[in-house]
């Protein structure tokens, strides 16, 4: 079985039950000008994950593996936003620099360019930070037969954590692969990958991608 150098230890995979998942690669929390900068974050912490994962991508495309992509967003009316999340965050839903922020349909949540789906490519559309909460995530996977996930995306304290979480108490073996996943925030970088490895792995694995790509060449 491949095995990926990690923290705690080891982690060997089956490749025909792991997925790739990619978290939230959206042009609201990404681009230069956007909603994530409008709100005095650096985008340059989360845009050195897309060379990573253009390499990560391009390579499980070749394998042959299944890649999942979400975004984190609500329908133009915000009937699936919750008025404590809508009260924390009043710029969902106004106007921004790329339409409306974080809203389905507008130019500033999709996936930025570089890491664009290609046909086939399963995307999920998620009202929470979790991307399992209220999608079709539990049953896309179960259909795939997927057992174990490696996870990237942004922001990895936010929505790449409560995902790991949510994965982990459903019996997913998560890898979270430090270089493709990140925050607007150094600190919580290193806290939020510490925290997954911590104690044999609470949640799960952290590994730099070179190490996985290795085993998929
Ligand atoms: C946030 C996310 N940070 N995708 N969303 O609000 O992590």
């Amino acid at each position: 079985m491949p095995t990926v150098d990690a923290r705690p230890g080891p982690f060997a995979f089956d490749p025909d039950t792991t997925a790739l998942l990619v978290i939230d690669m959206q042009r609201d929390f990404l681009l230069p000008g956007g909603f994530g900068e409008s709100l005095g974050n650096d985008v340059a912490e989360l845009r050195r994950t897309i060379g990573p994962l253009t390499a990560l991508i391009s390579a499980w495309r070749t394998a042959g593996l299944p890649i999942i992509h979400t975004r984190e967003g609500h329908l133009p009316d915000l009937s699936d936003c919750p008025p404590a999340k809508l009260r924390r965050g009043p710029m969902i839903g106004q106007k921004g620099t790329f339409g409306r922020i974080l809203i389905r349909g507008e130019y500033g949540h999709d996936i930025i360019d570089e890491l664009r789906p290609e046909p086939g490519e399963v995307v999920i559309d998620k009202p929470g930070k979790g991307a399992f909460y209220a999608t079709e995530l539990s049953a896309t996977l179960e259909k795939l037969g997927t057992r174990q996930l490696v996870v990237t995306g942004v922001t990895t304290e936010v929505c790449v954590h409560t995902t790991v979480r949510e994965a982990n108490d459903r019996g997913f073996e998560c890898l979270v692969l430090a270089d493709c996943v990140g925050s607007y925030f150094p600190e919580f970088q290193q806290a939020g990958l510490e925290m997954i490895a911590a104690q044999g792995g609470i949640f799960g694995w952290v590994a730099e991608s070179p190490a996985l790509l290795k085993e998929i060449a």
